[in-house]
């Protein structure tokens, strides 16, 4: 059935990953049905428009195909697994905020109304990030817990998503999947799903390498960037760019110094280390993935402390005065503010008794006139590395601003070009450049 698009899928969970997953798994020739707890999005889907927020090339126009050819429905309930020969898990996987353990609530949720709705032979696939060893013990558990026999009455695997914002359809098409499966038979049946959109590679393992590579690949990212975070402080302190170290590093052979900045957000990288760590016997033994954590966590306190230092520098009371904040989502040119480091930025400036205004052209909330959030500001700090602050002139931030300060969290600016309309420019990982003219005085 799977073979021959013949097959009828069931999308459980319609967000980042299941609603471009169903519009390319309809658009391939299969009958697939949506399935969200999410009256709104089964609406919105239904109708063929994406709830997503942000552009995502080819979306929308897969997803009035696949619901004008009827071959993609949504709904509420469970019925639709009843019929179903695939069922592929898209749901959250969260961490919980406070303790950093994972919320497998959604997971087991989903598990236990899929087992119950079981009615024939089904493959099951989990395309969620999950903690390693959760596949077996929640969805196998609560699957075998209803008298279903893996090999008899199901098949399971496990084929953790690789998308991006901006870049949903193309990641999945593109990007190499891994698939770990329970026995060589769920093997066969995913592979054969799988290479009907996929144009990448399929790695087919067991379950519990399958969730380790996911939640190490991104760990291994924050790691990277947690590393250069460490470096940009270090350079600071002895008045040297990090990005003009991190060029020379990266001359050397098999380097990749990442890139220092403001923060880490998005729905990845801050949560994967935390289920990776959760897998372990203690969370003391992987102390270099939690620190790398805590070091990029603190860095949005970093900026606060960069933005208070500026404000010091000038006659303006540090208390009361006002910062403008350029860019609040958690990625260039991206409306997604999921985990975003500017959130966080605002809460340290807020204790610090600094008052502050937002803008982001790419969040609808923020988006009004950049003029109107910088003028009177005394300071301007850039924290998303949008193309349109890209091409802002600093002549015309030293027009509006009160008092003359720049912050830079994402090597948005050149220093020269500040410092030569007046400002003072401060970026994450090197030294405080002020105008020549200041020298003097
Ligand atoms: N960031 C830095 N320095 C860097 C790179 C990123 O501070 O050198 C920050 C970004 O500003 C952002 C956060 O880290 O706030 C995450 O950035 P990201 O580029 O990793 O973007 P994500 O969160 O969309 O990551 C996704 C992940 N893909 C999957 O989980 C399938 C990640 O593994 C990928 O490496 C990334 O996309 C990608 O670049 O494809």
């Amino acid at each position: 059935m799977i073979r021959a698009h013949g097959a009828t899928i069931a999308v459980v969970g319609l967000g980042y990953v299941g609603t471009p997953l169903a519009a390319l798994l309809a658009n391939v020739g299969f009958n697939v049905s949506g399935i969200d707890k999410d009256p709104h999005k089964v609406r919105d889907i239904g109708n063929g428009h994406s709830p997503l927020i942000g552009i995502e090339p080819g979306l929308s126009e897969l997803l009035q195909q696949a619901v004008s050819q009827r071959r993609l429905q949504t709904g509420t309930d469970f019925s639709a697994c009843e019929a179903a020969d695939v069922i592929m898990l898209a749901v959250d996987t969260p961490i919980d905020g406070k303790t950093k353990l994972p919320d497998e609530s959604s997971l087991r949720r989903a598990a236990r109304d899929i087992a119950g709705s079981l009615r024939r032979e089904c493959l099951v696939v989990v395309e969620s990030t999950t903690s390693p060893g959760t596949v077996h013990r929640v969805v196998r558990q609560e699957l075998e817990g209803r008298g279903k026999r893996l090999g008899t009455d199901f098949w399971l695997a496990s084929c953790p998503e690789r998308v991006m914002p901006g870049r949903l359809l193309a990641n999945m098409r593109a990007c190499s999947r891994v698939i770990g499966a329970a026995d060589d038979a769920s093997g066969v049946l995913a592979v054969a799903l799988y290479r009907h959109f996929v144009d990448g590679e399929l790695d087919v393992t067991d379950i519990m390498t399958a969730e380790l590579v996911k939640t190490a690949e991104n760990a291994y990212r924050d790691v990277q960037i947690a590393f250069a975070n460490e470096m940009a402080l270090l350079c600071e302190e002895l008045g040297v760019d990090v990005m003009r170290v991190r060029d020379l590093v990266n001359k050397s052979p098999y380097r990749q110094m990442h890139i220092p900045g403001g923060g880490v957000g998005g729905h990845c990288i801050p949560k994967d280390p935390w289920l990776l760590v959760a897998s372990a016997s203690s969370r003391e033994s992987m102390r270099l993935i939690t620190t790398a954590r805590e070091i990029n966590d603190a860095m949005p306190a970093h900026v606060a402390d960069l933005v208070a230092a500026a404000l010091a520098r000038t006659e303006v009371e540090v208390r009361g005065s006002t910062a403008a904040v350029l860019g609040y989502a958690y990625l260039e040119n991206s409306g997604d503010t999921r985990n975003s480091p500017s959130q966080a930025l605002c809460s340290e400036l807020a204790v610090r008794g600094i008052r502050t205004r937002i803008h982001d052209p790419f969040v609808a909330e923020y988006a009004g006139p950049l003029d109107d959030v910088v003028d009177g500001a005394d300071v301007a700090v850039f924290m998303v590395r949008h193309e349109a602050y890209a091409e802002l002139q600093p002549s015309h931030l030293a027009r509006l601003l009160r008092t003359p300060n720049v912050v830079d969290a994402r090597g948005v600016f050149r220093a020269e070009d500040v410092i030569s309309a007046g400002l003072s420019y401060q970026a994450v990982g090197a030294p405080l450049r002020t105008p020549r003219a200041w020298e003097s005085t």
